[in-house]
């Protein structure tokens, strides 16, 4: 039984002593100090022992016992040692490394052009007002005297959800709602700014979707001249004094006479950026408001035209491709 006990400390030692990880460690623990374990195994042959040779082979079993808990103590803590210095290793962070730079946005051209628009009709006395993109065809077409049958309908090709409802196509859909919503009451001085949406083959100067500001005054005694005067104010304080504006007679049907207005661009030439005239007697009265008593103009202008001339940018498309090259140039608009 002596004999059994030094072979079994010499075996498991050399066990313990080449084990390289912590799982072994623990399978080895249960193989020799387990409740199964060998060294139990042989304390519990001691039964058949004589009683002179009990307390020696006792003695040795505790001393076997005894290295062995050592043994394993000291592996443990150094494969544990070893574990954390191994993932320490692999965690290591380099300090000196350059950080991932968080790049402050801009404001998108189209929005700042909005924005600079805006903010020279509130400094005419002017405020804002907003329309459903989703639009019904009563707002988009027949308010701006321009029923179902009406030619000029094919002006502007439509995208349809149902036969009564489809993107709106200009924002003189909100000239309706606005009078309506108004009920009567004068003077009115506002601005709808938002998008619209055509069945337009897209090219450098047209997009399917694009952003129009409508602009709408009604009031007594409203003139032509006003809406020029307003125009003007507009066109001198985005492109400078200096620049040279031309109306056109024009057609819409909802307002009468009407113009369209272009501007000149030095390489470019004439472009036009907006359709207005003065409301029609006919959409006055769809609205309820008295055509005898009340004049108005109304004007719809292109942001993207507005933002392509003024940022010298050549084709509509870029302000819809969202390359950072490109947006990065209106860093300090
Ligand atoms: C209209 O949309 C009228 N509702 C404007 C209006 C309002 C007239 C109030 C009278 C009174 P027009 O279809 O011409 O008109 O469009 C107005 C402006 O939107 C154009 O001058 C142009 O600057 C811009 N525009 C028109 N189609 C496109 C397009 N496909 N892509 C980009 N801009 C466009």
């Amino acid at each position: 039984m002596r004999e059994r006990l030094e072979s079994l400390r010499t075996e498991a030692l050399q066990e313990i002593q080449s084990a390289t990880e912590m799982e072994l460690i623990k399978e080895l623990k249960v193989k020799y100090l387990g409740k199964k374990g060998e060294l139990t195994a042989v304390l519990r042959g001691m039964g058949s022992l004589s009683a002179e040779e009990r307390p020696v082979i006792g003695g040795l079993a505790n001393e076997v016992r005894a290295a062995l808990e050592t043994a394993f103590a000291q592996k443990s803590e150094s494969l544990e040692t070893e574990e954390l210095e191994a993932k320490l290793q692999s965690e290591t962070i380099d300090v000196t490394l350059p950080g991932a730079s968080l790049e402050p946005g801009s404001i998108h051209p189209l929005h700042s052009v909005i924005e600079q628009i805006e903010d020279i009709f509130i400094g005419m006395g002017f405020e804002i007002a907003e329309g459903p993109e989703v639009e019904l065809d009563h707002y988009n077409f027949e308010m701006l005297n321009l029923p179902k049958d009406h030619p000029a309908r094919d002006m502007q090709d439509s995208f349809y959800i149902t036969p009564e409802i489809l993107l709106r196509t200009h924002t003189s859909s909100v000239q309706g709602r606005t009078l309506l919503a108004k009920e009567g009451e004068v003077p009115v001085r506002i601005i709808m700014p938002g998008k619209v949406y055509r069945r337009d083959d897209d090219d450098a100067t047209h997009s399917h979707q694009f952003t129009q500001i409508e602009g709408l005054v009604v009031d007594r005694g409203v003139s032509m001249g006003e809406l020029k005067g307003v125009l003007l104010q507009l066109i001198q304080k985005m492109f400078g004094p200096d620049t040279e504006v031309r109306l056109r007679p024009s057609y819409f049907p909802f307002t009468e006479p009407s113009v369209e207005v272009d501007i000149y661009h030095p390489e470019k030439g004439w472009l036009e950026i907006l359709g207005a005239g003065m409301v029609h007697p006919r959409v006055l009265e769809k609205a309820g408001y008295d055509s005898e008593r009340y004049t108005g103009f109304a004007f719809g202008l292109g942001v993207e035209r507005v933002a392509m001339l003024k940022y010298d940018i050549d084709d509509i498309r870029h302000l819809y491709n969202n390359d950072l090259r490109f947006l990065r140039q209106f860093k300090s608009v």
